[in-house]
């Protein structure tokens, strides 16, 4: 892992490779200039691109949230990639609990910098409760059956990746700036894939549920959510439902499920 002293701001295909090489790949492609990782893959999961084929860029033109939103990946500051996922029979039912695997393993790279990361459910990732990263998981339909599954991450590593407030619906912030030095992105992609493809394993299972409950950010705090299928609540954060929706405790006691989808969730006094 990179100290301050070897930090290296460029990427290149060339030594991203060389990065991953004891990470099993389905296949791997870079980009210095991009309009969106995400439909990069979904159009290579199109034409058939194996399981665990990446995708990573040094900037995006069209980087994407959710339900529209933009997503700022300026040159030369952030991580942005998308892995392609054919998934398993078990896991096409398991289909809402791939952002909590993204959130999840960002979450647990960060770790290993010394970072504690918190998950705003169901998709951000904060640092210090401000958001650090972002995931968007989008699904290649082939009839009724979802065949791929694109697993988005954005991630802002050096302190010019942030946006300005004005761009911004939610506070943000970098790993350099937690951490006062910079971090080489190179290092940081096969630590995150490693920790994706480890999640993947443990889809669903006790430990993933756990763990994610683990990491809610405002856990135990009244939050307001609200979303296209979701009406407005206020309650304060209970944990997860088996299947992993969010639960709230209302003021009169009443627990809520908060539906998955496009659901924004606010501490309260924010
Ligand atoms: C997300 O959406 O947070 C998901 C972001 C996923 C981005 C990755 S990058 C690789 C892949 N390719 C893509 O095109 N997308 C994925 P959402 O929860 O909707 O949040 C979007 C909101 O975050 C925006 O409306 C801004 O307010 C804010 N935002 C935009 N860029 C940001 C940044 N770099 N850092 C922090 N916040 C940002």
């Amino acid at each position: 892992m990179s100290t301050p002293g070897t930090f290296c701001p460029d990427m290149n295909e060339k030594e991203i490779k060389t990065a991953l090489r004891e990470i099993p790949l389905g296949g791997f492609r870079f980009y210095q200039q991009i309009g969106s990782t995400n439909d990069t893959a979904l159009a290579w999961a199109t034409e058939g691109a194996p399981d665990h084929s990446l995708v990573v860029a040094d900037e995006q033109l069209t980087g994407r949230g959710r339900a529209g939103n933009t997503w700022y990946t300026p040159p030369g500051a952030a991580l942005a990639l998308s892995l392609i996922l054919r998934p398993s029979t078990e896991e096409r039912n398991q289909v809402s609990l791939f952002t909590a695997l993204g959130a999840l393993a960002v979450c647990k790279a960060l770790k290993e910098y010394g970072l504690p990361a918190e998950i705003k459910w169901p998709n951000d990732v904060l640092i210090q409760g401000k958001k650090v990263a972002g995931v968007l998981v989008e699904t290649v339909w082939m009839g009724i059956e979802i065949e791929s599954l694109i697993l988005g991450i954005g991630l802002n590593v050096l302190k010019t990746a942030v946006p300005t407030a004005d761009k911004l619906s939610f506070e943000a912030t970098s790993l350099e700036h937690a951490l006062n030095h910079p971090v080489d992105r190179i290092d940081l992609i096969p630590v995150l894939i490693r920790h994706l493809i480890e999640y993947r394993s443990i889809l669903g299972s006790e430990t993933f549920l756990l763990e994610w409950q683990q990491a809610l950010a405002f856990s135990g705090h009244t939050v307001l959510v609200w979303g296209e299928k979701q009406t407005p609540t206020t309650g304060k954060i209970v944990g997860l439902g088996s299947d992993g929706r969010l639960v709230l405790e209302t003021k009169q006691g009443e627990l809520v499920e908060v539906h998955f989808g496009e659901v924004h969730l606010r501490p309260a006094n924010h």
